[in-house]
């Protein structure tokens, strides 16, 4: 075993995911495929290194629950190549986002992890076999192996060897913003995982959500080809909406917004009236995301820091892929 660095930047899905299809729940197997965007900046830096005993640091404090779901995750890497006892690691991780608030922390936490842990490990892995090993840690960390639009595939296989995903484009096939405007602090009440499955068991519009999933996948990467951002924005916005429509109906309600979540829907809604071109999208918290124009975000931005309630807006381009490096 070596000691090994990865970088995985987060990202958001343009197409979303949301609920699982029956199968072993250690495969995590999506009912839907899902379309991203990675962002450059926000991202989880980890670091494995083979230890006396296993041990795990988020930003320098541990925490029991996420050192077992990492020992786990740790498990299932080293498995895929070798049969024997995994060797105890050291595994440090530094997250540069906000972590569990509707950001995505879990898709760059677990997309690093899986990255450093295959190259400790000496594993001869290729990216979508990455992918599909870090979509058991998290769905969406499997989009999370390369930068720019990211598609992942929902699979039939019960044992999830075609559920990976693959860069449809590198990030600099299309110069967007995705603009991150922050509504509240602090991590969301509902986890998505409990909240996806309270949706798939109680929500009658569940199935809805599923069935037209896929007309929304091709919708979106067509729009994406074309660098046609109204249609792709229209399918993004109606992506949103359908799952939150699926949330709200879940009983109880699964509602992760709050009143300046919908101001700032609507700004964005007021500014496309008035001539920009802006869409909205927003995933499993508080927070809203606005895909649009590189020449028009700073309007956009200064127009929804100034709606009331609104903490700070960032402003991301599109991201690179993980990396990864060995160290001495
Ligand atoms: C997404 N979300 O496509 C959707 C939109 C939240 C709303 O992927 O259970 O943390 O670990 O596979 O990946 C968040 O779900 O869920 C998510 P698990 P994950 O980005």
């Amino acid at each position: 075993m070596r000691a090994a660095r990865a970088v995985a930047h987060t990202n958001i899905a343009l197409i979303k995911y949301w609920g699982k299809r029956p199968g072993d729940p250690d495969q995590n197997l999506p009912a839907v495929g899902s379309l991203s965007l990675t962002l450059e900046r926000l991202r989880s830096e980890t670091t494995v290194r083979p230890g006396e005993r296993d041990s795990f640091q988020l930003d320098g404090h541990s925490d029991p629950a996420a050192a077992a779901k990492v020992a786990r995750h740790l498990d299932r890497v080293w498995r895929s190549a070798n049969p024997g006892p995994r060797p105890p690691c050291a595994v440090d991780s530094t997250n540069h986002l906000p972590t569990a608030a509707g950001l995505a922390s879990s898709a760059s936490g677990f997309a690093a992890l899986t990255l450093a842990a295959a190259a400790a490990f000496e594993l001869d892995l290729d990216r979508g076999a990455l992918s599909a090993l870090a979509r058991r840690g998290s769905g969406s960390a499997a989009r999370s192996l390369w930068g720019g639009f990211v598609r992942l595939d929902r699979g039939e296989r019960p044992d999830g060897a075609d559920c990976r995903a693959r860069p449809l484009f590198p990030a600099d096939h299309w110069d967007l913003r995705l603009l991150v405007v922050h509504t509240a602090k602090g991590p969301k009440p509902i986890g998505s995982t409990d909240g996806m499955q309270r949706s798939a068991d109680t929500s009658p519009y569940y199935p809805a959500w599923v069935a037209t999933s896929e007309a929304d996948l091709e919708r979106g990467e067509r729009a994406l080809a074309a660098r046609d951002l109204p249609a792709l924005g229209a399918v993004m916005e109606h992506s949103c909406f359908k799952m939150h429509a699926c949330m709200l109906a879940t009983v109880p309600p699964l509602i992760y917004w709050n009143g300046t979540t919908l101001a700032a829907i609507h700004e964005v809604w007021a500014a496309r009236r008035a001539g920009l071109e802006a869409y909205v999208t927003s995933d499993a918290g508080p927070h809203v995301k606005v895909l649009c124009r590189p020449d028009q975000a700073a309007e956009l931005a200064a127009r929804l820091a100034a709606v009331p309630g609104v903490h700070a807006v960032d402003t991301l381009a599109p991201g690179p892929d993980a990396r990864v490096e060995l160290l001495p």
